[in-house]
């Protein structure tokens, strides 16, 4: 289906669940991050890219206080009170949408005094892919709350809605990236994103007119960021910034690192190399991109892959040999992407190699006896949007 089609049987799924139109169809897409990872929470500097891969909300307002959602991806229709609603109660893929409701009350809406609302999700952003299927939801119903509702929040704060949506009412202690690309997301480009400031610049890819595709290479090997590691390490992070006495670790650099070793253990340390390394890796890949185009940043994609394989200690077995297979067949550079643990790694790849690429991952994967990965290309594409 293209994605009007599915816009549009979001729209006539709304109508035969709820009886009666939808105001209006909203969208939002995943995110790949292009380099970046783990620097959001510590207030860093992060470069994804909206995708071509979305999520639909079909909303409608009520006359009542009551919201109800339902989903493709689940048979479940469920409702709650908006002026009781609170992250104890949320559970499920509907701590998404409704953890967005009760964060919008957080940031001052009157919940008691809204309409309630029906709404219809749909998506193909594949789930446990690190591609954010989780932040698409947030912002498509973010953006159609915003708009029915009146609140004209701009999308910086819409961002920070989500992350409290997803920290509080999903339980995941995630950072702000994946929602800001979401909504600020441009065709053919990155965002740029100071994590402390929330000050964003949009950044040309220029990946078509250099004969250039993104290889996304799901390896099945699902991750959830509301357990373990993740918060492990930025438990770690803390720790570095405290033993450093700083705020965060935005506020050390490279030059500091010397200091950081004879003062912590070696894990810490470890931890506090990468994040250190990957913001400086951030700036020399929008530097790179500014000046000389993509085709020169696949040294910088691999450096990122190595610190998060050995540093920061995220990535799996499936990762790391997707990242070797595709380097090999001609990628020009790879990492992982997302928050690790499983997902997806990404291939800088030249659009006439990209057979070669799939080939050559599907067949390392089926020669170590791992499940097929799932193999496709995205593009850089437009945040979060009103569809119909
Ligand atoms: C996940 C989180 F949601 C992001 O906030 C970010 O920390 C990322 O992992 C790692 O860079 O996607």
């Amino acid at each position: 289906m293209t994605h009007d089609d599915i816009a549009a049987q979001a729209a006539a799924d709304f109508r035969s669940q709820f009886g009666r139109a939808a105001d209006g169809v909203w969208s939002a897409p995943g995110r790949v991050n292009l380099i970046g990872e783990h620097t959001d929470y510590n207030e860093g500097f992060v470069l994804p890219f909206a995708i071509d891969r979305r999520t639909w909300a079909a909303v409608g307002l009520r006359d009542d206080n009551t919201a109800r959602v339902t989903s493709t991806f689940s048979d479940d229709e469920v409702e709650i009170e908006l002026s009781t609603v609170g992250p104890e109660q949320l559970e499920g893929w509907s701590a998404y949408p409704l953890g967005i409701a009760w964060a919008l009350g957080q940031n001052g809406v009157e919940l008691a005094e809204q309409h309630g609302f029906d709404a219809h999700i749909a998506s193909d952003v594949p789930v446990g892919a690190g591609l954010s299927s989780s932040a698409a939801i947030e912002c498509a119903v973010a953006i159609a709350l915003d708009e029915r509702w009146q609140l004209a929040i701009d999308r910086p704060t819409l961002a920070r809605v989500g992350q409290l949506a997803e920290n509080e009412a999903v339980g995941a202690p995630t950072g702000i990236m994946d929602q800001s690309a979401s909504l600020l997301g441009r065709r053919d480009s990155a965002v740029f994103l100071d994590c402390r400031s929330l000050r964003s610049e949009i950044v040309d890819l220029g990946f078509a007119a250099a004969g250039l595709a993104i290889v996304i290479i799901d390896t099945k090997v699902s991750h959830s960021h509301a357990t373990g590691g993740y918060a492990a390490r930025r438990a770690s992070c803390e720790a570095g910034a405290a033993a450093l006495g700083v705020e965060s670790l935005r506020d050390v650099g490279v030059a500091d690192l010397d200091r950081a070793r004879e003062i912590m253990d070696d894990e810490t340390f470890r931890r506090v190399r990468h994040v250190v390394t990957e913001n400086a890796r951030v700036l020399a890949t929008v530097r790179t991109l500014r000046e000389s185009g993509p085709l020169a940043i696949g040294e910088i994609l691999d450096a990122s892959h190595v610190s998060m394989r050995d540093d920061f200690e995220i990535s799996v077995a499936e990762l790391d040999l997707a990242v070797v297979a595709a380097r090999e067949a001609g990628a020009i550079g790879a990492r992982m992407t997302g928050g690790g643990f499983g997902g997806a790694a990404i291939a800088l790849t030249p659009l006439a190699l990209i057979d070669e690429v799939t080939a050559r991952v599907g067949e390392a994967f089926a020669q170590a006896g791992y499940t097929a990965p799932e193999i496709f290309t995205v593009t850089p594409s437009d945040g979060a949007k009103r569809e119909l």
